[in-house]
């Protein structure tokens, strides 16, 4: 691990490469509000996770219909080496009017949660809709961490800490964001 920063007990950390190599308990996946699968990660998740994670999003889809944007719902990861991905609906950027900074913040804030709902202990993001959904890279990654940053400071003492949380950057220009924001923190 290259860069890291501590806030309490959660290490953040940056790495750049695939989400789906990635040891963490959780997995985010930049997914649509199908969960049918996709390109971009949430197209290599579901390809190297193998079928158990659509069949999943499948019953998931018979119960709720889907997923809202900003909103997120958890699978077991399949032939990942994860235990859970936590599937997430970032917003398409339609110029910033359509309220994409608060939807993408609760994407991370959701993720938060359910993370803390499964006991999880460490935990990978990738950069949710900076890629198809061309939301903008720089005030994304201030989104991210931001939110992350908040969640941290108002987590509860009763609960179990989140030990670790990694962004993984998968194109050079994001991570070059994320390495300079991270000394901000
Ligand atoms: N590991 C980590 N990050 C990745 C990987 C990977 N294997 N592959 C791409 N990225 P995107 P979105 C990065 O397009 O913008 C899908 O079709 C990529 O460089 O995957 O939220 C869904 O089904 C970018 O920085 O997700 C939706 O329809 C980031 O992941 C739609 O795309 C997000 O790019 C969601 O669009």
């Amino acid at each position: 691990m290259e860069h890291s920063v501590q806030i309490n007990q959660t290490t953040i950390s940056l790495l750049k490469g695939d989400i789906t190599k990635i040891k963490a308990d959780a997995i985010v996946n930049a997914a649509n509000t199908s969960l049918l699968g996709g390109g971009g990660v949430d197209g290599a998740i579901h390809k190297a996770g193998g079928k158990s994670i659509l069949e999943e999003c499948m019953k998931i889809r018979e119960r709720q219909g889907g997923c809202a944007v900003g909103e997120a719902v958890t699978t077991t990861a399949g032939n990942l080496p994860a235990s859970y991905v936590i599937h997430t609906v970032g917003p398409v950027w339609n110029g910033g009017t359509n309220n994409e900074m608060e939807k993408l913040r609760s994407c991370y804030m959701n993720c938060l949660r359910l993370a803390a709902e499964h006991n999880v202990k460490s935990i990978a993001f990738p950069n949710i809709s900076t890629g198809i959904y061309r939301f903008p890279k720089q005030l994304a990654a201030d989104i991210a961490l931001k939110a992350v940053a908040d969640s941290l400071n108002r987590a509860s003492t009763e609960q179990e800490p989140l030990e670790h949380i990694t962004f993984v950057c998968f194109d050079d220009e994001n991570f070059d964001i994320y390495r300079s924001k991270m000394t901000g923190l």
